[in-house]
Protein backbone atom coordinates (compact mmCIF):
# COMPACT_ATOMS: atom_id res chain seq x y z
CA UNK A 1 0.00 0.00 0.00
CA UNK A 2 3.19 2.69 0.89
CA UNK A 3 4.73 1.54 -2.02
CA UNK A 4 1.98 2.05 -4.47
CA UNK A 5 1.62 5.76 -2.99
CA UNK A 6 5.05 6.49 -3.01
CA UNK A 7 5.00 5.34 -7.07
CA UNK A 8 1.80 7.54 -7.36
CA UNK A 9 3.29 10.65 -5.91
CA UNK A 10 6.79 10.48 -7.82
CA UNK A 11 4.55 10.11 -11.03
CA UNK A 12 2.84 13.09 -10.20
CA UNK A 13 5.93 15.25 -9.64
CA UNK A 14 7.74 14.05 -12.65
CA UNK A 15 4.30 14.98 -14.40
CA UNK A 16 3.91 18.65 -12.95
CA UNK A 17 7.60 19.66 -13.49
CA UNK A 18 7.43 18.39 -17.57
CA UNK A 19 4.11 20.66 -17.64
CA UNK A 20 6.60 23.92 -16.01
CA UNK A 21 9.40 23.45 -18.34
CA UNK A 22 6.67 23.22 -21.54
CA UNK A 23 4.92 26.63 -20.49
CA UNK A 24 8.21 28.60 -19.90
CA UNK A 25 9.21 30.86 -22.02
CA UNK A 26 12.68 30.31 -24.31
CA UNK A 27 15.48 31.10 -22.25
CA UNK A 28 17.30 32.22 -24.48
CA UNK A 29 16.91 33.46 -28.08
CA UNK A 30 19.36 34.22 -31.29
CA UNK A 31 18.61 37.63 -33.41
CA UNK A 32 20.54 37.40 -37.01
CA UNK A 33 21.93 40.79 -37.34
CA UNK A 34 22.49 41.94 -41.08
CA UNK A 35 24.72 44.19 -42.53
CA UNK A 36 23.78 48.07 -43.46
CA UNK A 37 24.57 50.64 -45.90
CA UNK A 38 27.71 48.30 -47.02
CA UNK A 39 29.22 47.92 -43.41
CA UNK A 40 30.07 44.53 -43.40
CA UNK A 41 28.92 44.60 -40.08
CA UNK A 42 26.77 41.03 -39.70
CA UNK A 43 26.24 39.04 -36.81
CA UNK A 44 24.25 38.17 -34.04
CA UNK A 45 22.42 38.76 -30.93
CA UNK A 46 21.57 36.56 -27.93
CA UNK A 47 19.13 37.32 -25.59
CA UNK A 48 19.10 35.85 -22.65
CA UNK A 49 16.55 36.12 -19.67
CA UNK A 50 18.30 36.65 -16.04
CA UNK A 51 17.11 37.54 -12.59
CA UNK A 52 18.17 41.31 -13.23
CA UNK A 53 16.67 41.60 -16.40
CA UNK A 54 17.44 40.84 -20.27
CA UNK A 55 20.87 40.34 -20.98
CA UNK A 56 22.11 40.98 -24.57
CA UNK A 57 25.22 40.35 -26.37
CA UNK A 58 25.62 41.74 -29.68
CA UNK A 59 28.89 39.96 -32.04
CA UNK A 60 29.40 41.33 -35.28
CA UNK A 61 31.94 41.32 -37.93
CA UNK A 62 33.86 43.94 -39.08
CA UNK A 63 32.96 46.35 -36.32
CA UNK A 64 34.64 49.91 -35.67
CA UNK A 65 37.12 51.36 -33.06
CA UNK A 66 34.74 54.01 -32.61
CA UNK A 67 31.64 53.67 -30.07
CA UNK A 68 28.89 52.95 -32.45
CA UNK A 69 25.08 53.30 -30.31
CA UNK A 70 23.06 50.56 -29.93
CA UNK A 71 19.44 50.30 -29.22
CA UNK A 72 16.22 47.94 -28.92
CA UNK A 73 13.60 50.13 -31.12
CA UNK A 74 10.13 49.66 -31.47
CA UNK A 75 9.43 48.38 -35.03
CA UNK A 76 11.24 46.19 -38.02
CA UNK A 77 14.05 46.39 -39.59
CA UNK A 78 12.08 47.26 -42.60
CA UNK A 79 10.05 49.88 -40.73
CA UNK A 80 11.92 51.10 -37.52
CA UNK A 81 10.84 54.02 -34.96
CA UNK A 82 13.83 56.40 -35.23
CA UNK A 83 12.85 56.99 -31.12
CA UNK A 84 15.38 54.57 -29.40
CA UNK A 85 12.83 52.21 -26.67
CA UNK A 86 16.02 50.50 -24.53
CA UNK A 87 19.43 51.73 -24.96
CA UNK A 88 22.25 48.92 -25.00
CA UNK A 89 25.77 49.80 -24.37
CA UNK A 90 27.50 50.98 -27.85
CA UNK A 91 29.40 48.64 -29.45
CA UNK A 92 32.82 48.93 -29.60
CA UNK A 93 35.58 46.73 -32.30
CA UNK A 94 31.67 44.51 -32.63
CA UNK A 95 30.96 43.65 -29.40
CA UNK A 96 28.47 44.93 -26.94
CA UNK A 97 27.24 43.56 -23.51
CA UNK A 98 24.32 44.48 -21.77
CA UNK A 99 21.67 43.34 -19.39
CA UNK A 100 17.91 45.65 -19.47
CA UNK A 101 16.15 45.50 -16.44
CA UNK A 102 12.39 45.04 -16.70
CA UNK A 103 11.92 43.59 -20.02
CA UNK A 104 12.17 39.99 -20.99
CA UNK A 105 12.09 37.90 -23.80
CA UNK A 106 8.55 37.09 -23.99
CA UNK A 107 7.29 40.62 -23.46
CA UNK A 108 9.51 41.79 -26.46
CA UNK A 109 8.02 39.05 -28.31
CA UNK A 110 4.67 40.29 -27.49
CA UNK A 111 5.53 43.28 -29.87
CA UNK A 112 7.82 44.02 -32.58
CA UNK A 113 11.37 45.23 -31.90
CA UNK A 114 14.92 45.52 -33.44
CA UNK A 115 18.11 45.69 -32.25
CA UNK A 116 19.75 48.63 -34.23
CA UNK A 117 23.38 49.52 -34.38
CA UNK A 118 23.93 53.20 -35.15
CA UNK A 119 27.35 54.24 -37.40
CA UNK A 120 28.75 56.65 -34.62
CA UNK A 121 27.62 59.48 -31.96
CA UNK A 122 28.12 61.18 -34.69
CA UNK A 123 26.34 59.69 -37.69
CA UNK A 124 23.20 58.22 -35.79
CA UNK A 125 21.09 58.84 -39.04
CA UNK A 126 23.05 55.80 -41.11
CA UNK A 127 22.25 52.70 -39.75
CA UNK A 128 24.93 49.86 -39.82
CA UNK A 129 23.51 46.73 -38.63
CA UNK A 130 19.66 45.67 -37.60
CA UNK A 131 17.71 42.53 -36.49
CA UNK A 132 14.44 41.76 -35.96
CA UNK A 133 13.51 40.31 -32.42
CA UNK A 134 11.29 37.54 -33.67
CU1 LIG B 1 19.01 53.26 -32.15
Amino acid sequence: MMKKLAMLTCAVLIGASVAAAGAAAPKTLTVKMNALNKSGENGTAILTDTPKGLNVVVKLVNGAKVAQPTHIHIGTCGKINKAPEYGLSSLVMGTSDTTVPGITIASLLKGHYAINVHKSSSDLGTYVSCGNIK
